[in-house]
């Protein structure tokens, strides 16, 4: 039996995830459009705690003030009555045509400015909502074609951006941070700040560093072929996993959007075993919102919509459960000693040493017996193959 998900569980959702009508670039819509006042009260009523939006995902593009107002109202009467909170808010800079070559970063300085009007005014919304969270996912920042874009001015262009959001936050008093959303490509042929690790490169360039973080998602790293876990392992190390996008991809391809574990479920447990056990003291290294940005495959009726949202949350729970039951295992415990795992955390030079002691232990080198160490085993295979027998439910 799958677990019921609680509040307590800090699982969110995106109202564009639930509500993605199945529109892609092959073909129409096969779902009618949801009324995110419903996403609010189904995603309760499936145990959800949070629920996250663009600007444009609660009101239209270019609604006139009254209308804004009212769906404001609306959505506002939707989370009181549900308890639902909005732990997060994004900016949407790449669905209008005016954003084609992106907004902080466009070739066209008019297209910048506005693009930082509207993301101001979308600050003060998630600030109104309570957001501690304010999420920047680039899609249209980047280019198909290398001359027509000055890659060095675009960075600066962005780093002016963020330098002035972060600003603003601090001007008004706000208790909001900034994540950014790296992603390799999809739309744009090449996106900036494609990864993790260049996103986290470009942060230590602005004015407001410890303002601003990463918000990795699961299928944006493998989309480039590299391992999440591993992405994820690095923010957490940087201090800057602020937020996270959960969802599934199978290999380097168009970005899938899948469930949360139906990509690399292996991959997929090594995450939630490190999100919940792999803080410092042993208790979660990370506690912010269980982030779900999937989209129900377009193959599914609204049933199906609900039954996926579910099952991102239900997989995420089972994996938990396999994860403490890895952990707890005694023979797992023998096998993580045998791979010398945590000697890693052992520091390479012991206490007060330095070069000059490192190169006088003559231990260290000169009788250091590098045939026999070179042939002795690590035993990792045997390990994995416990995690694996943990995962499909063996042990
Ligand atoms: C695209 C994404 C985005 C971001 C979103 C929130 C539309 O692949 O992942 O979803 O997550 O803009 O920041
Ligand atoms: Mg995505
Ligand atoms: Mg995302």
């Amino acid at each position: 039996m799958a677990p019921r998900p609680t509040p307590a569980d800090k699982f969110s959702f995106g109202l564009w995830t639930v509500g993605w009508q199945g529109r892609d670039p092959f073909g129409h819509a096969t779902r009618e459009a949801l009324d995110p006042v419903e996403s609010v009260h189904r995603l309760a009523e499936l145990g959800a705690y949070g629920v996250t939006f663009h600007d444009d995902d609660l009101v239209p593009f270019g609604a006139d003030a009254a209308t804004r107002d009212a769906q404001i109202a609306r959505f506002r009467k939707a989370l009181d009555e549900t308890g639902i909170v909005v732990p997060m808010v994004t900016t949407d800079l790449f669905q209008q045509p005016v954003f084609k070559d992106g907004g902080f970063t466009s070739n066209d300085r008019d297209v910048r400015r506005y693009a930082l009007r509207k993301v101001l005014r979308n600050i003060d919304l998630a600030a109104e909502l309570g957001a501690r969270t304010f999420v920047m996912w680039g899609g249209r920042e980047g280019g198909e074609y290398d001359v027509a874009k000055d890659v060095q001015a675009a960075l600066e262009r962005y780093r002016e951006a963020v330098d002035l959001l972060c600003q603003y936050v601090i001007d008004r008093g706000y208790d909001l941070r900034f994540a950014l959303e790296p992603k390799p490509n999809e739309p744009r042929g090449d996106i900036l700040l494609p990864t993790v690790g260049h996103a986290i490169a470009f942060i230590s360039t602005l004015a407001h560093p410890d303002r601003v973080g990463v918000n990795p998602e699961v299928g944006h790293e493998q989309m480039a072929g590299l391992n999440f876990v591993h992405g994820i392992a690095q923010a957490l190390w940087q201090g800057k996993l602020f937020h996270i996008d959960l969802n599934g991809q199978r290999g380097i391809k168009f970005d899938q959007d899948l469930v949360f574990g139906h990509g690399d479920l292996l991959n997929a447990f090594a995450l939630v075993d490190l999100l919940e056990h792999g803080g410092p003291g042993g208790g979660p290294a990370y506690d912010g919102p269980r982030h779900f940005d999937y989209k129900p495959s377009r193959t599914e009726d609204l049933d199906g919509v609900w039954a996926s949202a579910a099952a991102n949350m239900s997989t995420y729970l089972l994996l938990k459960e396999r994860a403490a039951a890895f952990r707890a295992d005694p023979e797992v415990a023998e096998a993580l000693a045998a791979s010398k795992v945590s000697e890693l955390a052992v520091p390479t030079l012991g206490d007060g040493e330095g070069y000059t002691e490192l190169l006088a232990d003559t231990s260290a080198f000169e009788e250091f017996d590098v045939e026999a160490t070179a042939a002795r085993g690590f035993g990792f295979v045997r390990l994995n193959q416990l995690a694996v027998e943990h995962v499909l439910g063996a042990r």
